[in-house]
């Protein structure tokens, strides 16, 4: 494991890099590539964002200007003509999808920033910290390490990946720190009712329809240990909503009392199934996910399996029982 000099060191000797992370990017991705992109341009640096697919609408306020762009084979050039490459948020290679080869091709110098426990991406310099709530906090601690002031526009990225990792300074490592760097962030002009609008006041009717229509069949398991609820492919359909905006449902069961781990299926096509799990109790849902394919924290983690929805459902609440014995 290297340190936060190395990192400082690299940007000091470099003059353009490139800043990735990972397939289906969520707020801490996004907010913190924005981050360290404000950051390395305040350090006098070229740098160049490439996400392997586009940017959700959702976290579009963030990157305006085009900063980011989204994974075509003409990037390759971004890339071969950057000095090193920083891999964000990001705990697999295969987490980079079509990046991963353009990158590992490059040969360039791989820079890999992340607080996933078990991250395997291959890099030259690693910094990773499993205890921080999420990459964002990491890359708020790096512009005190090259001394340089968070502005506007990075603090509100880095509130918006720590507020969407931690469920709003609810879950997944949120400390002391956590809470000592909003405070920071709101001093430095973070509107606490507009970020929580931006991430959480963003939902269609339609997509709330469709909310009312995968919980009217929620299921329990275990005693009520285990909810779950499947978003089907002709709901989505009829609702004209992309399956992928349906992340954000695992929120509504985590009101049931004493329940202690989450799923939602989500139906993406005939055999193909999305699988998110968020755990309350001390089931490691991470662990779970790999040994299905999959990848992510403890509390947080996900796998999409290639099965139809009824051959997906008993599997997963299957190996969770297992793990739990
Ligand atoms: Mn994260």
């Amino acid at each position: 494991m290297h340190t936060w000099r190395e990192v400082r060191s690299v940007i000091a000797h470099g003059r353009i890099f490139a800043v990735v992370s990972h397939v289906y990017p969520d707020g801490d991705a996004i907010g913190s590539m924005v981050a360290l992109l404000r950051l390395l341009s305040r350090m006098g640096k070229a740098a160049q964002g490439i996400l392997p697919c586009p940017i959700p609408s959702v976290y579009r306020f963030l990157a305006p200007s085009g900063d980011i762009r989204a994974y075509r084979p003409g990037l390759r050039n971004v890339i071969a003509g950057a000095d090193a490459v920083f891999i964000l948020d990001s705990s697999t290679d295969d987490r980079l999808g079509a990046l991963f080869d353009l990158i590992n091709s490059s040969g360039k110098k791989r820079i890999c920033i992340d607080h996933h426990p078990g991250n395997s991406v291959h890099a030259e310099i690693k910094v990773v910290d499993t205890k921080a709530c999420s990459t964002s906090q990491m890359i708020y601690e790096l512009y005190g390490v090259c001394g340089k002031p968070v502005d506007l526009p990075a603090a509100l990225a880095i509130s918006t990946g720590i507020h969407t990792d931690t469920v709003s300074f609810n879950f997944l490592g949120t400390t002391a720190r956590t809470h000592e760097i909003a405070a920071d962030l709101l001093r430095r002009g973070v509107d606490a009712k507009q970020t929580w609008l931006h991430i959480y006041g963003n939902d269609s009717p339609r997509l709330l329809q469709l909310a009312g229509r995968t919980l009217s069949v929620l299921c329990t398991a275990d005693g009520g240990r285990i909810a779950w609820i499947a978003v089907r492919e002709r709901d989505w359909k009829a609702l004209g909503i992309h399956p992928r905006d349906t992340e954000s449902f695992t929120r509504y069961p985590l009101t049931i009392r004493d329940v202690g781990v989450i799923i939602l299926f989500c139906e993406e096509g005939k055999r193909r199934v999305r699988v998110s799990l968020r755990a309350l109790d001390r089931t490691d849902v991470g662990a779970i996910a790999r040994a299905l394919g999959g990848g992510g924290h403890s509390t947080s983690a996900g796998v999409t399996l290639h099965e139809p929805l009824s051959r997906v459902i008993p599997r997963v609440i299957k190996a969770l029982r297992r793990r739990n014995r």
